[in-house]
């Protein structure tokens, strides 16, 4: 019998209903999203109206976890687990599923993902640099599906070519060392590739120098967008798929702490998204390979697949917006507040 693929997912599966009630709910959620757009650009109820069910997924706790600390104990054994080796490395192994389930990205309004572990983004990886990698893939879903990590590894570990195809029912195991060190991320790469990545197979690897960087309050925010009518345009845009949900759920940091965002962009259709940070400034490190950022600025574009570590310090107590500076980005979604207290 197969492992199951997570508590959350099994509860997600005993929960779903007949698909004609995702398909209302889409219809909905158009109603909702496009319908309403001077109502949720200048009026009282910035945002949408209601919550999403943050059991499956919450998007505050998805900010600051990875390698599964999100889960205790057995849970988190049965998808990683971290042996120290005689050289001072870490052997991480990791357990990732591919499993199709609609996941909700504004209240109502579900989308069909395909998915690594119920969940889009996938879990955030974390490793050392130097660090030995082994990724098993399972794929319990409908289609081929591969996992392509950026960073260094050979060819047949690419999971880019059609051999490289785990069919559903299969499994692949991926090993690799972890290098160099940055902000990385892994997807899909089966074919048709866009069409993989935006049902949901993407996530967040990040691989820490081996002189760790200095101490600091660490968030992931993976920059996505949901095409819930199938026209090949994206009708709501978030970062970590929940749109606006920041907007209430207000991430809290502290005035003058080091705050460090992991910041990538996994958008499909659209060619750029952006953040945008407001009354401050923020050092951004393309795709961290670096040790220090080498700009400054409010406002950072990034293509498909670009990510960086941002790094900065609140001034001031009280609430900083911050957005896709693509307007209508903001408006179906990607919007949000920090709030800093003293
Ligand atoms: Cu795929």
């Amino acid at each position: 019998m197969k492992k199951p693929v997570s508590r959350r997912t099994l509860l997600q599966a005993a929960s779903l209903g007949p698909l004609a009630a995702g398909v209302s709910g889409l219809a909905h959620a158009e109603q909702k999203l496009k319908g309403t757009p001077d109502r949720m650009a200048h009026g009282h109820a910035m945002g949408v109206v209601g919550t999403v069910d943050t059991e499956l997924f919450h998007p505050g706790r998805f900010l600051e976890s990875w390698n599964f600390s999100d889960l205790d104990g057995a849970e988190r054994d049965a998808y990683y687990r971290e042996t120290p080796q005689a050289d001072g490395t870490t052997l991480r192994e990791y357990e990732l599923f591919a499993v199709d389930r609609e996941i909700e990205i504004a209240p109502g309004v579900y989308f069909p993902a395909w998915t690594y572990n119920g969940q889009v983004p996938g879990p955030t990886l974390r490793a050392t640099e130097g660090d030995r990698i082994r990724v098993r893939l399972v794929n319990q879903g409908a289609h081929p599906h591969t996992i392509h990590f950026h960073g260094w590894h050979s060819p047949e570990m690419d999971g880019s070519l059609p051999e490289h195809q785990v069919p559903p029912g299969g499994e692949f195991l991926y090993e690799f060392e972890a290098e160099p060190f940055g902000l990385h991320l892994y997807h899909c790469h089966a074919a048709p590739l866009k069409r993989h990545i935006h049902k949901g197979l993407y996530g967040a690897f990040i691989i820490d120098p081996k002189e760790p960087r200095p101490p600091a309050h660490e968030m992931v925010m993976v920059m996505n967008a949901f095409d819930t009518n199938f026209d090949g345009d994206n009708e709501v845009y978030a970062v970590n798929t929940v749109a606006h949900f920041h907007m209430n759920e207000t991430i809290r940091v502290k005035v003058g702490e080091l705050v460090r965002i992991y910041l990538v962009n996994l958008t499909e259709f659209d060619p750029i998204n952006s953040f945008h940070l407001h009354a401050m400034f923020f050092e951004v490190n393309r795709t961290g390979t670096r040790l220090k950022g080498d700009e400054v600025t409010d406002t950072l574009m990034m293509c498909q697949g670009e990510r960086a570590i941002l790094e900065t310090r609140f001034r001031y107590p009280g609430k900083f917006m911050f957005h896709a500076h693509q307007s209508e980005f903001a408006e179906l979604g990607w919007m949000g507040f920090f709030e800093a207290v003293a």
